[in-house]
This record gives structure tokens, sequence and C-alpha cells, in this order.
């Protein structure tokens, strides 16, 4: 492919350019900032620049350069880069398929991490619980609402002075305990940690600092002392994630805390670095080219210290100028590290030793290969629900597939039906988690009342019902680099009008969900790609033609359609996935134009690191026809003695059956005439071996 340039390519100190003509007006990506799904090619500007910003903080694609980039869209169509620095190596991905050019970019960036099963559940948090009492209170009551949970969560609440890795015990109470009861419970347990090490607490007294002290591992400002920052402890040095010790240095002291607090997983924040104070408590050098270079996009504040660190400021491998937007990647990755460790950390008695969830706020390309992302301070309204869309699919494009918007909005107090209307789109993120900020009504789907809460239920109960399908996409993410939360236009590439969709999107290939997005709104009109759609909830089927449709959409519905074709591992639900785990497996078979469908499933004990790689796993494949389901294990390395089958639903089987058999036992079944779908029960057979569902018509 030749690129026709529109411009001299200008490479000076601290200015690099490049502009050329693009062969379309479909433009996606291009970092992490609250736009539509496909952007304007009407002189937009995008700013790469990681920033403590509610809807801003930015990701970096395409073009590896760690330096602050802006990159300009024009209606030619055509493209600007601007970096101010850096060296430029520019990869071009050509598909030819929307698939295909992002399973060919994580190729290059790292392919998404294997997450815990566990992390696939439901997780709640909140700033401002105050007390591990109060946090179980929450677990408590929506447990007895009967919601699906997995995952509590702690924000700062839990720590003495705001200081990583401590717990304020006279006033949060026992955290260990907590923790404790929620591993009875067979839930998991996440808390936050800020990069920034409280420097005041006196020597001896505080591991994470004396340690980083003794390790020389926290970074420097420009005449070689600690660069202090002031963020929630106080003042604060910030360690160096390039250091070469500081992944012993992060696994020490994450060590030390999990013996008192045995933590499933790392919410990572404030890691683009955030800084309360720009620069460092004693300013930045005032005659630097680094702190004011000659061209500064429009970022906020009109400074790159803003809110952050000193541009000057020494990591072990360069200065803050070049390194700034990799923050929170390397933290990731040392979190990542920590908490499933690779065999160079498997000498360490302390580390969990199996895989883990590390949720960071900044990004960076190659932030899915160790962990994922949330979208940061959203507001509690409609349009940031809406908006939380786009910026899943991006993210999903980036190769970052666990990722979710905080349910029901972080800032501002959310309403009921916001938050009732939340759920149910919350419900389909990959990362799953409703979070609240500070001194605002509570927003957990226990707080609003029997109607509410029921609800909420329900569309959780579905949710985790399709974890074994969600699961198997996410296994494929992580071996081929499939998005998993995906756009129409990646499944319908030729259909114009999927392009600029950003109110639906799909789980994998098979699931579309079309949320009601707007107060009061009643009717969802969705567009139904062409081909056969199945209701989730009746069956009833849907021609698709490539036109939008109204759906009656009330209070507590979110509508979902299954692709014909296609065949859905499921399994019922418990109040966690640890419970569901005892259960029997089921399908859900939505029968294609040709009369056939298939699907599989990789299965694992869910939390064995590699299980891939070491052949610990299960992978079943599923077939059905006119006239039967079939199911066949492809490959088999992991019996937990729990992989039956007991329940299969066949949508759009147009004639009644009048005998089903399962494996030659005949066995129960229910035809709804109306919407043609076929449901058979009362049989357990073993996935293990081959099964064989067959019916036979009267007529035959
Ligand atoms: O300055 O830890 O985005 O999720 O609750 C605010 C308190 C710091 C910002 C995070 C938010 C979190 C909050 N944090």
């Amino acid at each position: 492919m030749m690129l026709q340039t529109t411009g001299a390519f200008i490479f000076a100190d601290q200015f690099l350019q490049l502009s050329y003509f693009l062969p379309s007006n479909y433009i996606y990506g291009l970092g992490e900032h609250r736009d539509t799904l496909v952007h304007s090619m009407n002189w937009t500007k995008f700013i790469l620049w990681n920033n403590d910003q509610s809807p801003k903080v930015t990701i970096i694609n395409h073009l590896s350069t760690a330096q602050l980039q802006e990159v300009i869209l024009q209606p030619a169509p055509a493209i600007t880069w601007r970096t101010i620095g850096g060296v430029i190596d520019l990869y071009m991905f050509l598909g030819p398929s929307p698939n295909d050019v992002i399973q060919q970019y994580t190729e290059v960036i790292g392919r998404t991490f294997m997450p815990p099963y566990w992390s696939l559940g439901f997780h709640v948090c909140r700033w401002g619980y105050k007390t591990a009492n109060r946090t179980m209170e929450i677990v408590e009551r929506i447990r007895r609402y009967g919601i699906p949970q997995d995952t509590q969560w702690n924000d700062l609440d839990y720590m003495d002075h705001n200081r990583d890795f401590t717990t304020g015990i006279s006033t949060f109470g026992n955290q260990t305990s907590l923790v404790e009861e929620l591993h009875r419970l067979g839930m998991h347990y996440m808390m936050i940690v800020d990069p920034g090490i409280s420097n005041s607490a006196g020597p001896g007294n505080y591991l994470s600092y004396d340690l980083g002290v003794k390790m020389d591992v926290f970074i420097k400002n420009a005449s070689g002392q600690p660069l202090i920052g002031v963020v929630w402890p106080g003042p604060v040095v910030f360690p160096d994630f390039t250091h070469p010790k500081s992944q012993e240095y992060w696994t020490a002291i994450a060590a030390d805390f999990h013996k008192s607090v045995s933590f499933d997983g790392m919410w990572i924040d404030m890691n683009e670095v955030s800084n309360f104070v720009s620069g460092s408590t004693s300013g930045c050098p005032s005659d630097s080219h680094f702190e004011e270079p000659p061209y500064i996009p429009n970022v906020s504040g009109g400074k790159l210290i803003y809110r952050t660190m000193c541009m000057t400021a020494q990591q072990y491998t360069s200065i803050q100028y070049n390194l700034h937007t990799l923050y929170g990647l390397l933290e990731t990755k040392a979190s990542h590290h920590f908490t499933c460790p690779s065999v160079y950390f498997r000498a360490l008695t302390t580390i969990l030793g199996k895989r883990s969830l590390v949720i960071s706020r900044s990004t960076f390309a190659g932030q899915g290969h160790y962990g994922g992302h949330w979208t940061g301070d959203n507001l509690s309204t409609y349009y940031d629900m809406y908006k939380s869309i786009s910026a899943i699919l991006s993210m999903n494009m980036f190769g970052v597939t666990m990722v979710g918007a905080d349910i029901c909005g972080f800032s501002g107090a959310t309403t009921k039906q916001l938050c009732q209307r939340w759920h149910q789109l919350g419900a389909f993120y990959t990362f799953s988690r409703n979070h609240n900020s500070i001194n605002r009504p509570d927003q957990d789907p226990g707080a609003f009342g029997p109607a509410f809460a029921e609800s909420t239920r329900e569309v959780y109960l579905i949710r985790y019902k399709l974890l074994p399908y969600l699961y198997t996409l996410i296994h494929k993410s992580h071996m081929m680099g499939d998005t998993v939360l995906r756009p129409l236009f990646f499944e319908f590439p030729t259909l114009v009008d999927t392009y600029s969709i950003d109110r639906q999107f799909l789980w994998g290939p098979a699931l579309l969900i079309s949320p009601a997005l707007d107060l009061d709104q009643y009717t969802v009109e969705a567009y139904i790609p062409v081909g056969y759609w199945y209701d989730y909830y009746t069956g009833e089927r849907i021609i698709g033609t490539g036109d939008r449709i109204n759906f009656t959409t009330p209070l507590d519905k979110i509508n979902l359609h299954i692709r014909g074709g296609y065949i859905l591992p499921a399994r019922r639900s418990g109040l966690t996935t640890t419970e569901s785990r005892a259960y029997d497996f089921g399908l859900i078979v939505a029968l294609g134009v040709f009369g056939e469908a298939r699907g599989d499933l990789f299965w694992d004990d869910g939390e064995t690191l590699d299980t891939h790689e070491k052949g610990l796993f299960n992978m079943f494949t599923f077939s059905a026809d006119q006239n039967g389901v079939y199911t066949n294990p492809e490959f088999i390395g992991y019996k937990d003695d729990r992989e039956y089958l007991n329940n299969i639903t066949v949508f759009g089987l147009d004639k009644q059956p009048y005998a089903v058999t399962a494996n030659g036992q005949s066995t129960t079944y229910l035809y709804n005439k109306q919407y043609k779908a076929l449901y058979i029960t009362n049989f357990l057979l073993t996935l293990l071996e081959p099964i064989k569902i067959a019916w036979k018509f009267s007529d035959e």
C-alpha cells in the first residue's frame, strides 16, 4: 500500500509531523477519548496524553512513540500525526477484515491476558463505605435479594492515612476478617492501590517507603533527589517501574500486605501519574526545553506537568518526558507479575500462584496483555451511559478485552431509573462493576428496593448463565486476538449502515445487545443485520434485513438477540461463579437460515495459570441441524467430573417433533408452537463423551 503524503515529513528536535491521505472516511480508535465510535473527519483533534481528567485519559495506538501525540483528522480524508519527540515506527495492519486488523495488531502488542473466571462475575465497589462492617452489610443486602456477586472492592477507606498496603484498623476495622468472610462465601476481594508512596510515616514505620529508599527505586527529580508530589496520603514519592529492581520491590510490599489481607486482584488508580501539585513540591527546572518544549498541543492546564510530575524527572531508563504515557502500563505489568507470577517469581512463597485481575485507569498499547481497564470518573448521566459503549468497543480494538465503565456513574447522584438501565447495560460489559464516588447516595443494587433488585437480579442471572460463552470468547481473544465486545461492523463489514452504530454491540459474533439508553425510553429502535435473529427471552424469530426495528422495552428489560447459526454454551447461575461451577451446562441453539448451527466451549478450572499451554483444559464443539444437536469433546485435558449437559433450547425449529432422544434414550421436551422453540430437559449426559440429541417429526 502506498501512502500519499499531503505535506512534507517534518523531523525536527521535539517536533515530528507526518500527514497523508486516507483511503476511507471511517476512522476508529486513536486512543481513549470520549467520542462517537466512528470519528468525524471534520478537523477532529485528539491529544494522546495520559492525564487525571474525567473523560480524557488517553492511550496510544498505531504509532509506537511514547511521547505526547496529537492527531488531526481532516475532510480530504486525511490524517496528520504530530509528536514532540521519540522514534517513529509505523506499523500498518492491512486486515483485510476489521477482525484481522485487531488480530495482527495484538500479535505485535501482546494478546489479551486470560482472566480468572471469577472476575467475569459482578463486582461492587464504592468510595465511602468507611468501614469493613458497612462493606459487609452491602454484600449481605445484595445477597438477600438473590443478586449474583463475585467480587467486593474497597477504595481508599481501608487505608491507614491513605497509605498503600496498610489497614486503618482504628478507622476501617478488621479488613482481614472481611476478606476471609468473602472467601467463605465463595467471593473474591480487590482493593485500590495508588502509585504515590507516603514519605512521612517516619523511619521504621512504613515498609513500602523504607524498602523503596533502601532499594533506590523511587523516581528522582532533575537534581537527583527523590521527586516529591502530593496525592491522598500527602507528600509522596513514586516507584519507578522502569527500574530493574521495581518488580522485586513491588512484589515485596504487595506480598507483605497479602500476608494479612489475602486480596485476589489489584485496582491501580491515579497512575497517569496524577499529582495534586503540578510538577513537584519544589517545582521543576525553569530553563528546560523538556518542561517547555517549543510546541505544546492544547493539553489540559496548558502545560505538560499539569497535575503530574516534572518532565525532567529521572527514571532508570529515561526522563519523564519520554516515559510519561507508559506509567500505567508498567505498573499494570508489575502488579500482574505479582499476582500472576511467571516462573521467575514463583519462588516467592507469598504470591498467589494463580490467575488474577489488575484493573488500571491509565493505559498504553499492550495494556490488555497484563490487565484490564475501567473508563475512569464518568458522570451519573444518560449521556455517559451511552458513551460507555463507544469506550468499551474502542478498548476492545486496542486489545483490552476486560473493560467496563462505572455502572450507575461515578460523579454526581444517580437516579433509580438511570441506575436500573445502567445495570442492564453493565451486565454486558466484560468487566462489570458498580462504582460510586464519596458522599453520594448508595447505588448498589440493594439500595433501591425490591422491584429494582429483581430486575437487576434477572439481568445478572442472564449474564451468569452466558458466562461459558463469554469465557470462550475471551479464550479466543487470548489465543487469536479477536475482540470480545464487538461493534456490529466487525461482523458485517460489508454493511455500511453498521459502521457508525454505537448504541448497540455484540458479545462475539452471536449475541446482540440493544439497550435503552435514554430517560423514559420504552422503545428501542434497533438495527437488525441480515440473517435470522432470535429474541433471547421467547425465541421469537426476526428475519433481519438490515433495517431498524422498534422493540418495546419496559424498565425491567434489555433487548437481547441470538444470531441464527450459532450455539451458545450456558450454565445455570448461582450467587457466585464458584457456586455456578457446581451446576450443569445447557446449550442455546439458534438455527440459521440453512437450519444449522455451530458453537464451542473452552473450559478449565478458571484460575490455574497457562492452562492452554499446559493442556489443562477441555474444548467441546457443538453442531445442530434439522434433526438434532451433537456435541463432541475435541480435547480433554481437564476433568472435574462436573461437565454434564442437562438441557438444550432450540430456537427456529419450524415443525413440532413428536419424540426426542438423548443418546438413544427418550427424554422430556416441550415445543412452543407460537415461537417455534423446542425445550429439551430431563437428561444428564457427560460432555466428555460425544452426545447426540435427536428428534423425529410426525410425518417421518
Ligand atoms: O482523586 O480513590 O478514578 O474511581 O474512587 C480521586 C478515590 C481518586 C479516582 C478514581 C475513582 C476512585 C477515587 N480516585
